[in-house]
């Protein structure tokens, strides 16, 4: 099955409650939609979240990317010639968006010519996932609102609360008023987005020992060599690397300098060919994985519960599938339905997405 085309859409659908953290604002989702046709008229279709002040990536630069590089070097090869594919894509060592939307779209195309959810190609192990929301910066009181709400609503009971601001008056607050309204209700865990320095982190986290914290994530920044190992050397809970593991040697690398202790798997970033290499490498050498949101839409949300369903490691954590709730409008023609805080997969081949074309029609920007 040869590759005939591939599109790189751009789409902006506004936020409703923009979302707040350490490394940046998002307003508004300017995405990219990849599609990858297929002979026969298959096509493979992933969303390609640009995240400007974490990769470097924007929308625009996806755009051309997809269009003047990766597609003219992949179109003609078969789908099913993943290294081949693949060893066109990685001649571009950064981009790791725009890279992990095309190999989505072509695990699509794969799922729909063998008749098979891609979900059970890659691993098969379960159908529904638990769901984590992140809750994004405000004062500590509106962020215990939030995460109230989306307990009542969709059953969430599984909080990612953003800190890297200030982290003594401010953050560690926020973490003590939620702990207080929930009690022993919800878990909860932090992500710094490199806003604090180790220093701050060790102190902070010290302060929060009697929170029952789950996990940390990315408190300082990653090139903060010395400090970062010196932080994770001490610290009681697990620490989890994103932004620092944009790839698989990342992961080495970080591994290997022990500064993490486990990793978290974004569909987004290393599209379902090299999370699963970060998924295996980590089973190997008995290191944890959740799958974390890159501020996706309803495609990318469903394109990483597709992967995190599919292994046992990624599936007994509750995954990060909730924040498209925040946005105004989504492309979806069924959209996801998150009840008694689970998110199922759809038994259908391919990923399940399935776009509703009056809404791409409405949202997309170069038309
Ligand atoms: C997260 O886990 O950090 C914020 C920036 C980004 O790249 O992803 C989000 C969420
Ligand atoms: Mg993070």
């Amino acid at each position: 099955m040869k590759i005939t085309k591939v599109e790189a859409i751009p789409f902006a659908i506004p936020y409703v409650h923009p979302l707040k953290f350490a490394s940046g604002e998002v307003y508004c989702a300017e995405h990219i939609l990849v599609r990858v046709h297929g002979e026969d008229g298959v096509v493979g279709v992933a969303e390609a979240p640009p995240r400007p002040y974490t990769y470097g990536e924007t929308q625009d630069g996806i755009r051309a990317l997809v269009e003047k590089i990766f597609a003219p070097a992949i179109v003609g090869l078969d789908v099913f010639d993943r290294e081949k594919i693949h060893a066109r894509l990685n001649r571009t060592v950064g981009n790791p968006c725009a890279k992990g939307a095309v190999d989505i779209a072509i695990w699509d195309v794969i799922g729909k010519v063998l008749g098979t959810p891609v979900t059970k190609l890659l691993g098969g192990y379960t159908d529904r996932m638990r769901v984590s929301h992140m809750v994004g910066f405000d004062d500590p009181a509106k962020m215990v609102e939030v995460a109230q709400s989306f307990k009542e609503t969709y059953g969430i009971s599984t909080f990612k609360v953003k800190v890297g601001r200030r982290p003594y008056s401010l953050d560690v607050a926020v973490c003590r008023a939620l702990r207080k309204h929930f009690g022993d209700t919800v878990d909860l865990y932090i992500d710094g987005n490199r806003g604090w320095s180790a220093t701050e982190a060790a102190r902070a986290l010290r302060e929060m020992e009697d929170l029952d914290l789950l996990m940390a994530e990315e408190l300082n920044p990653a090139d903060d060599v010395m400090g970062r190992r010196w932080l994770v050397r001490q610290m009681k809970i697990p620490f989890y690397a994103d932004e620092s593991v944009s790839r698989p040697a990342e992961v080495t690398r970080e591994l290997l300098d022990g500064s993490t202790t486990a990793i978290s798997i974004k569909t987004a970033r290393t599209g379902y060919t090299f999370s699963q290499r970060i998924y295996f490498q980590c089973e190997s050498l008995g290191i944890e994985n959740y799958m974390g949101n890159q501020i996706d839409g309803q495609v990318g949300t469903l394109s990483s519960l597709v992967f995190g369903a599919a292994y046992k490691g990624t599936s007994d954590k509750a995954g990060e599938f909730s924040n498209f709730l925040d946005m105004s409008d989504d492309l979806l023609a069924e959209p996801l339905k998150i009840a008694d805080g689970f998110l199922k997969v759809r038994d259908v081949p391919g990923t399940g997405v399935a776009i509703d074309p009056d809404k791409l029609a409405r949202y997309r920007t170069d038309a």
